[in-house]
Formats: structure tokens, C-alpha cells, sequence
């Protein structure tokens, strides 16, 4: 097509494109494939949802709505399960694990990272200004200050309450969003980790996950939930999935991995939750009595779905067609 042609065929397509209250031809030139949608995990994910939908209802990245929408429970005090006001170690550090990943298969991850309220932004500097993907512990907090981070005291005081609570006793016995295990020291433990996956008007994915982790968690311990792979996975071509429960046995089957290479072969996203999950129990039956697990994913057609051990994991999307909150189907009742 000549250059003329080539204008007045794209002036045509973007009148009609205006008319419709779309634009057909994004920033790189390629079609509008996809409706913007966001999904994240728990009830809390709402109004993380909502921030991201900030950035991808005006046409922003998938990749800045996800760091966006997560720095929403990071910050908040009252979640007692990411960022600042989260469950300290067993001996009283607040370290927080985050990864990000986007469409390109970049990805940037810390792991127990203290003092810093927003671990999500330091992942993903960490994927975009060095040559490395993860970047742990006190490299992680010098990189992060040399970086412009304010190093703050993340324990608030109801935190640091119901850690000392929990020090009567000692008891470590990693149990999590088992949502009637409400009596447990330093319960209730409904609200955890949040990981959100998005799909921008160009079709692009990315995900972001954070968390605090295990409550009273030993010290150095690192969950699934800032390891690529495991706690979050992007890919492009195929879908994206991330998870919630007690990490170990989520890194075992390397979870969010498994979802996105389920859906490559063509489950659907719930079914390939379901089958991460079957997995899980099938590596160790009488385990998975007792603990949750939840995947959530969505596909490159912005399907998305979950599934959990236990029931009560709950999921936020938002999309222009709808902003509701759904309860995963589980194994057990
Ligand atoms: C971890 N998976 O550190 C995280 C915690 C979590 O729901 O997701 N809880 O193992």
C-alpha cells in the first residue's frame, strides 16, 4: 500500500474506531485485541483492582497497573499479610517478598526485604536497572536506598501485639487462610498475599505478587510468592497465574508455571488450577488435608478462573464489564 493510501485507510479505521469509542490503532500500531481486565487475589483485591483500573482504563500498561494496584494493600496497615502492618518474623522483623513479571518475560523479585513499604517498586527496578532477577535480603534494602527508598519501621503496633502473643506460646506451625483457623495466635489469617494478574487494551500481560508471608515465619524464610514460577507467572503467548497459600508446597510443584503450561495445552484457566491443585494433592494427600492452596489465572483471551484445597478463596476482577468478588470452587467444603 502506498504511504497515501496507507494514511487515508488508517484515518478511515480510526473514524470508525472513534465512533465505536475505541482506538483501533494503540501507540505500536496494532490492533485493539482485548477489553482491559484485572484480577487479583482475595476480598481485599477490590480496591487494589481499583487503583490498577486507573492505568488500564486510560489506555495504560498492564505492567503499570499491577505495581500500581498491589502498592494499594502494601501500604495498608490493617492488612496484616502484605507491605506495612504485616506478620513479623518469629523474631520480630517485618521482610516482605514481591515479584513482577511482564509481557516480555522480564521479571524482577526481592525476597525478605525489610523496611521498605513498597517491595513491589524495588522488584521492578530490579528488572529494569540491573542485569539480575532477584535480589534478597539486605542487597535487596541497599539497593533499594540507593535507589531513593525511605527506609520506614514496618511493624505497626497491632502487629507487633499479636506477635507477642504469639511468642507465649511459640508454637510454629505454619497454618494460613484456613478461614475458620480464626482462634489461631495472631489470627484471623483470611486476608493474604495478593497477587494480580492484568491484561491491557493491547493484549499485553503482566502480574505482580506481595506479601509478608508466613506470620512468625523463621527467620530467612521465603515463601513461594516472590519466586518466578512459582508465586507468579506471565507468558505472553499463552496466560498468566499466580497463587496464595502456604508457599512450600506451591514451590514444590512449581504452581503458577504448571497453570500457564496446563493452559498452553488448553485448559481452560479454572481447569488448569484445578489440575495444579490435584497435582499438589497427589504429591502429598494427607498434607493438603490441612492446609490452602489457591491458583487464580486468566488466558490470552482474558478468561480467567481459580481453585483452591480449601474452601473460602475468594478473588476480585474488574473489567468494563463488571467489578465483583467470586468464590473459587474448591476440593474441600
Ligand atoms: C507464602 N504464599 O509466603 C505466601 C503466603 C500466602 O496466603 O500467600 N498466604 O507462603
Amino acid at each position: 500500500m502506498s504511504t497515501r493510501r496507507k494514511f487515508l485507510f488508517r484515518s478511515a479505521a480510526a473514524s470508525v474506531a472513534a465512533l465505536a469509542g475505541k482506538n483501533l490503532f494503540a501507540a505500536n500500531h496494532s490492533p485493539v485485541i482485548n477489553d482491559p481486565i484485572v484480577i487479583s487475589t482475595w476480598d481485599f483485591g477490590k480496591e487494589a483492582n481499583a487503583e490498577a483500573w486507573k492505568t488500564l482504563g486510560s489506555g495504560g500498561s498492564a505492567l503499570d497497573a499491577v505495581e500500581a494496584g498491589v502498592k494499594i494493600p502494601e501500604a495498608d496497615p490493617n492488612n496484616h499479610t502484605v507491605g506495612y502492618g504485616g506478620m513479623p518474623d518469629r523474631e520480630g522483623h517485618v521482610t516482605l517478598d514481591a515479584c513482577i513479571m511482564d509481557e516480555q518475560y522480564r521479571c524482577g523479585s526481592v525476597m525478605g526485604l525489610e523496611h521498605i513499604v513498597h517491595p513491589i517498586a524495588v522488584a521492578r527496578l530490579v528488572m529494569e536497572k540491573t542485569p539480575h532477577v532477584v535480589l534478597i535480603g539486605d542487597g535487596a534494602l541497599q539497593f533499594a536506598l540507593a535507589n531513593g527508598f525511605q527506609k520506614e519501621n514496618l511493624l505497626t503496633p497491632e502487629s507487633e501485639k499479636a506477635w507477642k502473643e504469639w511468642l507465649k506460646e511459640s508454637k510454629y506451625e505454619p497454618v494460613m487462610n484456613i478461614e475458620n483457623a480464626k482462634n489461631l495466635p495472631g489470627g484471623p489469617y483470611n486476608h493474604d498475599t495478593i497477587g494480580m494478574l492484568a491484561m491491557d487494551a493491547k493484549g499485553h500481560l503482566s502480574g505482580a505478587c506481595t506479601t509478608s508471608g508466613m506470620a512468625f515465619k523463621m527467620r530467612g524464610r521465603v515463601g513461594d510468592s516472590p519466586i518466578i514460577g512459582a508465586g507468579l507467572y506471565v507468558d505472553n503467548e499463552v496466560g498468566a497465574a499466580t497463587s496464595s497459600g502456604v508457599g512450600e508446597e506451591v514451590i514444590r510443584i512449581v504452581g503458577s508455571h504448571l497453570v500457564v503450561e496446563l493452559m498452553r495445552q488448553g485448559y481452560n484457566p479454572k481447569e488448569a488450577c484445578k489440575a495444579a491443585v490435584e497435582r499438589l494433592i497427589k504429591r502429598n494427600p494427607e498434607k493438603a488435608k490441612t492446609i490452602q492452596v489457591g491458583f487464580l489465572a486468566i488466558n490470552k483471551k482474558g478468561q480467567y478462573g481459580a481453585y483452591a484445597l480449601q474452601k473460602g478463596f475468594t478473588y476480585s476482577v474488574k473489567s468494563n464489564k463488571e467489578e465483583k468478588i467470586y468464590e473459587a470452587e474448591s476440593k474441600w467444603k
